[in-house]
This record gives C-alpha cells, structure tokens and sequence, in this order.
C-alpha cells in the first residue's frame, strides 16, 4: 500500500477501504454504489482504520473545493501551514494514511495534494510513500485542454493501453507569430519547468511548522534558483533575438505584455483568466481584502533602503548587519518573504503580493467573478511572460546588494598549484569527434495523461509533448597539480553568453549576471596532469527526464526506502532537455568556464552522514534533511564583482580558471522517442 491515498481511482489497482464514517454526508448515501463501481476493477483492497477523534477542518473552509489554491495568497498559505501541521501529528504510518485518507475528500484537491506532499517530504515514517508526479495528477495544469478529449475518446475506443495512439500535444498554442513573447514559449510553457517551480515550493515552503519551513540557507536558495531561471531566460531571449528583458521596476506603468494561458483550471474547469496587453495593474479589493499598490512600494523602498544602509532591522527593532555570510540569506526571505523573514510587519509580503497583484489584474475588484490568472499558481506562473519580469526585478534587488559587497579577491578566487590546461565539451558520439560544437534540436516524448483523468479509461494515454533537446556530452577537463601533494577542489562549470541579441560584447559584470550554472562536482587532484571526463547527466542542476514525468507504477515500486524517497524528492530539479539554451541555426558562441576552487574554502561538514537522497540537482535544490553542499556564497564565483575587466582578463590571472569558446547549434528538427 504505498501510495494508499491516492489509489482510490484509476491510477492503479488497489482501493481503500475506508470505515463509513470517513464517506462525506455527499457521498453517504451513495456508497455502495461507489465501492461496486471501483471494487470490481481492483485487486487489492486497502483496510484504513477509523479515527477516534475526527480532525475539525473548519479553518480550511475559506478555500472551497471549486476555488483556486495559492501559496502567493497569506491567507491560503496560513490554512496549508494547519493543514501540513495536522498531517505531521499522527505516531504512526497508519494513523497518518486514515488521517489523510479522511481528510482527502473534505478539503479542496489543491490544498491537499500540497499538504499531504509537504507531509510526506517530512515525517519520518514515510520514507516508502510515493507521491504521483504533479503533471499526471494535475494534467489540465499543464497541457493545451484539447488533448484530453482525444485521450478519452481513445481510452475508449482502443481498450488494450499497448496498442492505443499517441497524442499529440500542440506547441505554440498560445499566440501567433505576432506576438515576438511567443519565440520563447518553448521554455515557459515546458511541462518539466513548471513541474520542477512547482516541487522547489513544494521543498520548501514558505509557511508552515518550524521544522517544515527552517531549512539551511533557504531564503539565499530563493534567491539563486529563481536567479538561475532568470540568467537561463535572459539568454534564452539572445537565442532568439529578442532583448534582454525589462525588469518590472515601475508598478504603476501598463504591462506591455499580455497573455492567454489557454489551459484548464484542474479544479473547476474553467480556463485561467488571460490579461490584455498594456494592462495597468490595481489595487486589489476582493473578498474584504485590501492591497494596495502603494503597499508594495513602501515594502520595496524599506528593501532598498536597508540593503543601502546594510543592515536590516528585526521585529524587536534589533539591526542585524547584511553581511558577506548571512545577507543574502536574510533578504531572501524577507523578500519573498517566508515565515523567516525577521521582520514581515515592516518589510511586508513584496515578491508574493507581487504575484497577486498580477494575477489578479483582469479583475482587481472581483466584479467579474473571475479567479486568479496563472501568476497565481506555483504550477503554473512561469507560463506568463511577465513572470520573468517580476522576478528579474526581484533579481535587481538581490543583485544591489551582492553589487555592495567586496570584490572577489585572489584569496578567494586563486588556487595555488592548480591549473586547468584543458576545458573542452565533445558530443558524445561513436562515429564523429565534434569538440566544442553542441547541438539542440526539438524531440517529442511521451507522458502519460490517464492519471489525471477523471473517470478515464484503464491502463495509461501517452500524449506527446514537444521540446527542447540536446545532443549527450561531455566536459574534457585536463588539472595539472603542481603542489606535490593529493589536492581536492570543487569543479565549477559555467555558461557565458558574450553578446546580446545583437550581436554587441558584454562585459564580465553584465556576464557574471547571465551566467548559467552547468554543474558542479567534487574533485580529487593527484600530483601531475589529471583528466576528467565529466557527462552532461551527472550535472547539478538537473534530473533525468524520467524524474519529471514518470512515477514508478503500482506494483512496479522498488522495495528500497531510498530509492522511494529518490523519486520523490527528486521531482525537484532542472529538467536534463533544458540544460542548454537553444543556440542558432547558425551557431551561437559562448564561453565555456570552468574552474576549480580550493576546497578548503567549499567544504561543508554535515550533521548527519546518511546517504544523500536526491543529490544530483544539488544546486537549485539542495540535500534533503541536510544542510547545501557548498560552503561559498550560491552562484560564487560570478555572483559578486570581480577583479577584471573582461573574462579572458580574469581566467589568464588565474590558473585554477578556463574558458574555451565554444557554438551551440539548432537544428529545426523534430526527434521522435519513445520512452515507456
Ligand atoms: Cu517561484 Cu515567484 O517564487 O514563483
């Protein structure tokens, strides 16, 4: 009974057997006919025990069944951080399956797929549940809606899942080619990008019990992931000869632009809500609640104004200094701001309201009854253009701080006796030899939609979704160590673009600030000339394709606890098809930079020596129950100014540093593979 909580329908073949209390006065006096109808198709039953005491869900009455969840909303955040706080407090892995087995059908889908997930990621004892990958239970979240009819019409009409077509799922669905945004939607509306946003705040949440929320260096980790996704979308826009694009630093300007989500809200159907171009954003007055745009302003003017005076001051009016070590950290969570921020009544509730006062702009003051549009929604906010807006204004704050610290010196950046001679990239391919060329063309996969179905046919609908993919590599990387003695470093590969879109030079500060981490690993250097061969799938950042979209099917569940947890906390992660950016049909150039830091300075010393779970997208997502791997600030080394003009300056005053030119090629190509 590993996933008992969600076996109650067509994701597998076993069913619970709740007492008759847990049935909802709705479901009461149809229940017999609900157990004929599932107990036939099912070849396990799963007995949950009754509960002594019923839980009163009544603070979770604000937030029906049919409204939309979102953890940008205080409110909605403060019932899932109750709700989490209930699910962590049965003894046992009995009591805590019939707990949320009680609870599923009483509280809205949404809340509770986050909060039982949350739990999961949590308690102790649970280390062999599985929770379903979030696009196969939330499709509609994820995928143009015309899909699903033809996924049911073919559930139906071809009973054996084997011999059932593949459906394709449309790309750029959701504007024409006049609208110059549209070049990206490729990464915006990727399913393994909202699905990886979506498990990050799942990670770490914002708000909830102590233990849930505390997490080592979690506010500076808002700030790098979201900061990694904005150099990532920055060069990305290069590829695709667009601009760099303009922070939101002027909330009272019309939004240029618009957007029109097209997909399904999972909970009602309805579509998200769309947003015409030039729309001015308003105070918002929904349901009682007041924010106004002059609040967010006030809470950005008291951000800025202590990054100035470089300190913060915290709720007992204590200033705490914004320093090398815990500044970052501290602002992130002010910022975002989570239950850590040190001081939320000044400082406010900036990138989440941000959040709401966009999602709701089509209908600030509730007249036309429409919900929140998908800047709303974790699942799906990074769909809209103007996502990256926000954020890159966020990132603008983060960066006047970093911008105000030392430069990086050599006692920082130098690693005596250690030189990298070599630093290529090679295609890995049995019949060419292609150095420092890489390639991308567009593949379609498959992923299974039956989950998510309601009343959907048995067995799996693949659908077809479009994306980006790259040619398997490999990093070439020759340390010559002159120390005499076994050194250790840390590996750090980078990816910078060296012109905008037009083709003009950047400088190292504009480079440092579009760098895309490629990956990062620890070496161990013996006397003389080491070579290292490093595969692009062993990279920090990001997780199998497998991880974002498939769950291990029932009956098919390894036994190892650890290899349960792994597919579990590891929907956390980059997607692999994404790791590099697009590139040109002509070839676009980069540096590749790779150095290697000395690890007396990267080195961490753990609480715990358990096996790591979930290591291998480390970077954006940190060790579970462990504290993040790398001791220097996230982002280091081109997180701070450094002490050049230019990276050919800064590599040739370093040994331990190398950048080799490299292309990236696009091929306009459709790959078809088929994965199950
Ligand atoms: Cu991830 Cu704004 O924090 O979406």
């Amino acid at each position: 009974p590993l996933e008992p909580v969600f076996a109650t329908r067509d994701n597998g073949k076993a069913i619970l057997d709740v007492p008759d209390s847990f049935y909802t006065e709705q479901y009461a006096e149809v229940k017999e006919d609900i157990q004929n109808r599932f107990g036939e198709e099912v070849d396990v039953k799963i007995p949950i025990k009754d509960l002594r005491l019923k839980p009163n869900l009544d603070f979770t009455s604000l937030l029906t069944k049919r409204s939309q969840f979102s953890l940008f909303y205080a409110p909605h955040r403060r019932i899932a951080a109750q709700l989490i706080q209930l699910l962590l407090e049965p003894n046992n892995e009995e009591d805590f399956i019939a707990l949320a087995a009680y609870v599923k059908d009483r509280v809205n889908a949404f809340l509770f797929q986050y909060a039982f997930a949350v739990a999961v990621q949590h308690r102790k004892d649970t280390a062999g549940f599985q929770v379903p990958v979030i696009v196969e239970q939330f499709p509609k979240n994820f995928v143009e809606p015309s899909v699903f009819q033809d996924a049911r019409a073919e559930g139906k009409l071809v009973p054996d899942p084997g011999n059932r077509r593949r459906i394709d799922i449309p790309q750029n669905f959701t504007a024409s080619d006049r609208e110059e945004e549209q070049r990206l939607s490729y990464f915006r509306e990727d399913i393994g990008v909202n699905s990886h946003h979506w498990h990050w705040h799942l990670v770490y949440p914002g708000s909830g019990p102590e233990e849930v929320v505390r997490k080592d260096r979690r506010g500076e980790l808002f700030y790098y992931m979201h900061h990694q996704l904005m150099a990532r979308y920055n060069v990305e826009r290069f590829c695709n000869a667009l601009a760099k694009l303009q922070p939101l630093n002027n909330i009272r300007e019309p939004v240029d632009e618009g957007y029109f989500p097209k997909i399904l809200c999972s909970l009602n159907s309805r579509t998200y809500p769309g947003r015409v171009s030039k729309t001015k954003l308003k105070d918002i007055d929904r349901d009682g609640r007041v924010l106004e745009l002059a609040d967010i302003e006030r809470w950005i003017n008291r951000v800025v104004q202590a990054i100035d005076q470089g300190y913060v001051t915290d709720s007992r009016g204590n200033n705490l200094p914004l320093d090398e070590v815990k500044g970052i950290d501290l602002l992130g969570d002010i910022i975002e701001s989570s239950d850590l921020s040190v001081n939320s009544g000044f400082y406010g509730d900036l990138h989440n309201q941000g959040h709401n006062v966009i999602s709701f702009s089509h209908d600030p003051d509730n007249r036309f009854l429409e919900d929140f549009g998908v800047m709303g929604d974790v699942t799906t906010a990074m769909r809209d253009p103007i996502f990256y807006r926000w954020h890159g204004y966020l990132d603008v704050l983060f960066n006047r701080f970093k911008e105000k610290l030392p430069l990086y010196g050599p006692q920082e950046l130098g690693y005596d006796g250690v030189t990298v001679q070599r630093a290529d990239v090679r295609i890995i391919s049995s019949s060419k030899n292609i150095i420092n060329t890489l390639l991308t063309y567009w593949e379609k996969s498959d992923v299974d939609l039956a989950a998510g179905l309601d009343f959907g046919p048995g067995g799996s609908v693949y659908a077809l979704f479009t994306h980006l993919q790259h040619s398997p590599f490999e990093y070439l990387i020759e340390v010559n160590n002159n120390t005499g003695a076994p050194k250790r470093g840390t590996c750090r590969i980078f990816l910078c673009p060296i012109t905008d879109e037009r083709g003009t030079p950047l400088s190292l500060n504009e480079q440092r600030q579009l760098a895309i981490e490629l990956d990062k690993f620890t070496v161990n250097l013996m006397p003389g000339v080491n070579k290292i061969n490093q595969s692009y799938d062993n990279s920090s950042v990001t997780i199998p394709y497998e991880r974002s979209f498939r769950r291990i099917g029932t009956g098919h569940l390894p036994n190892d606890p650890q290899k349960l947890a792994e597919f579990r906390f590891c929907g956390c992660g980059w997607p692999a098809h994404m790791l590099l950016p697009k590139g040109k049909p002509e070839g676009m150039p980069f540096e590749l930079f790779v150095m290697i830091s000395n690890y007396e300075g990267d080195a961490v010393v753990q609480r715990n020596n358990a096996p790591d779970v979930c290591g291998d997208a480390a970077s954006f997502c940190g060790l579970k129950d462990k504290l993040y791997p790398d001791k220097r600030a996230m982002g280091y080394p081109f997180d701070r100014r450094l002490p050049a003009d230019t990276l050919t300056a800064l590599t040739d005053n370093f040994s331990n540093m190398k950048k080799t030119p490299i292309k990236i090629l696009f091929r306009n190509e459709v790959v078809d593979r088929k994965r199950n």
